[in-house]
């Protein structure tokens, strides 16, 4: 059959609280445009994020109840251990509250002044705790990946010439660590090819500095590659994401995208003496390590998740939820990130409303129509998100994209919900030249988009 259905039925229900425009009006203002400020209950359709928006599954929700909460050695840590070695077949193994907290950890102990961290793109949380920490980090993706239009099946690729560039000009030495974002979030959830991975491998062996992957959708990687790189059609999507692996030294996750759950993350490896301290520093701050911030019955529901989200049926409906949502808004000719990503479909800002400029956050200007439209909450991910103000000069230094991401939880909505999306993007689409640009009101020091306030110019 070509329909491809949801692989599952549906057996608990929450319900959507429906609003109108005029209310909706009211709550944005409210808000003062910051769509993070405005109460869930008065959104139709969540597209803010994929991350721990997930619906569980009965055998998840099995996991919870067996949920061993033993401050130390619980059984539930053992069996999340035992899956995550399986995956990923990292020795080390160490939970974590959420993704960002591995990542504070481990660039606690490989940062400081004067390194450089490199990647395909770092996600804002990755970048915020590099930065933290006093050193920098550097966004070497391939310059498909930072062209919406490209239809390269690997946009998320690293550009092996920058890196070996960057290495030759600031010395392997002040290099720490290299990670990989499998999907690239910031550059539109697009995949990382298995040769990439490795090419990336081969220069960073050739100075001896270790891999890691910011491993959070994973699943959706492995299965790009399965669809488009040659060589990996017939093997399995978890024999493909232990290849991938297999090419890392280690990885940092948030458990609330590719594992399924609503809350957790983790941080594995190989280098025990560097997993040693990653524990001590664990212990100070999130917890004992066979817990981490999380309670057991996290740990259950994790170990469970890793093992649903690498189902073939599962990835198939997932990744054709956004090809299908992109088939029709390229029918209507409304510009996005192609080809669609595997969590998200991101809007091309600029060229949706290139009547705004950069300084004056089009992508902000989208995402508060989406939502009066329609009840559609989505996120900047642009000017807003990782924009600039030059210190010296006070001009506006705008990222490389402009972006408006709808990002789908899993397994939550229908496909009768995205046509309602689709038919609410259309509309402001159609309606794009009133769209006005926005000035920030309020920004707080670090990581604004989550509490910045805004006004109309
Ligand atoms: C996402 C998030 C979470 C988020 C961020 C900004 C606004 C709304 C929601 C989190 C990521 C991520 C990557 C590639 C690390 C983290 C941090 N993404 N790396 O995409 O995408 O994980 O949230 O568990 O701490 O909506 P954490």
């Amino acid at each position: 059959m070509k329909t491809i259905i949801e692989p599952f039925r549906i057996k608990m229900v929450e319900p959507i609280r429906m609003t109108t425009v005029e209310e909706r009006r009211g709550f944005l203002e409210e808000a003062e445009h910051n769509l993070f400020l405005i109460a869930a209950e008065n959104v139709i359709i969540d597209l803010l994020t994929d991350s721990g928006t997930a619906a569980m599954s009965d055998a998840q929700w099995a996991g919870i109840m067996r949920g061993d909460e033993s401050y130390a050695g619980a059984r539930s840590f053992y069996r999340f251990q035992e899956k995550v070695q399986e995956i990923t077949g990292f020795t080390q193994v160490i939970p974590t509250h959420q993704g960002r907290a591995a990542e504070r950890i481990l660039f606690g102990l490989l940062g400081g002044p004067g390194r450089v961290i490199p990647s395909n793109t770092h996600f804002d949380t990755t970048r915020a705790n590099i930065e933290s920490q006093g050193s920098e980090a550097a966004d070497l993706v391939i310059a498909a990946g930072l062209d919406p239009g490209s239809l390269y099946p690997f946009k998320g690729n690293m550009d092996v010439g920058r890196l070996e560039e960057l290495i030759r000009r600031v010395g392997p030495g002040q290099i720490p660590v290299c990670m990989l974002t499998v999907t690239n979030n910031s550059g539109g959830g697009q995949p990382v090819s298995m040769d990439n991975i490795r090419r990336t491998r081969e220069v960073l062996n050739r100075h001896g500095i270790p891999l890691f992957l910011d491993a959070c959708r994973f699943a959706e990687n492995a299965y790009f590659i399965k669809r488009r790189e040659s060589g990996y059609g017939e093997r399995s999507c978890k024999d493909i994401a232990r290849e991938m692996f297999s090419c890392a030294d280690g990885c940092t996750m948030s458990a609330k995208k590719d594992a399924l759950v609503n809350i957790g993350g983790f941080l594995a490896m190989n280098d025990e003496e560097l997993a040693r301290r990653a524990r001590n520093v664990l212990i100070v701050t999130e917890g004992f390590p066979t817990y981490g911030g999380l309670a057991g019955r996290d740990l259950e529901a994790i170990a469970q998740g890793l093992e649903e989200v690498l189902h073939e049926d599962y990835l198939a409906y997932r990744i054709r939820t956004a090809e299908y949502v992109g088939e029709k808004l390229e029918a209507a000719g409304v510009p996005f990130v192609k080809p669609p990503g595997g969590h998200a479909i991101y809007l091309d800002a600029r060229a949706f409303a290139p009547h705004i400029p950069p300084r004056e956050f089009p992508g902000q200007a989208i995402a508060c129509a989406l939502y009066v439209e329609g009840g559609v909450r989505s996120c900047e991910i642009g000017s807003v998100m990782f924009g600039r103000t030059d210190p010296q000069t006070g001009t506006h230094l705008a990222p490389p994209l402009e972006l408006v991401r709808l990002a789908f939880p899993r397994r939550v909505y229908t496909q009768s919900h995205f046509d309602y999306v689709i038919e609410v993007i259309l509309k402001v689409h159609a309606g794009r030249s009133s769209l006005r640009g926005m000035r920030i009101t309020y920004e707080p020091p670090a990581l604004r988009h989550f509490t910045a306030r805004y006004g109309y110019r």
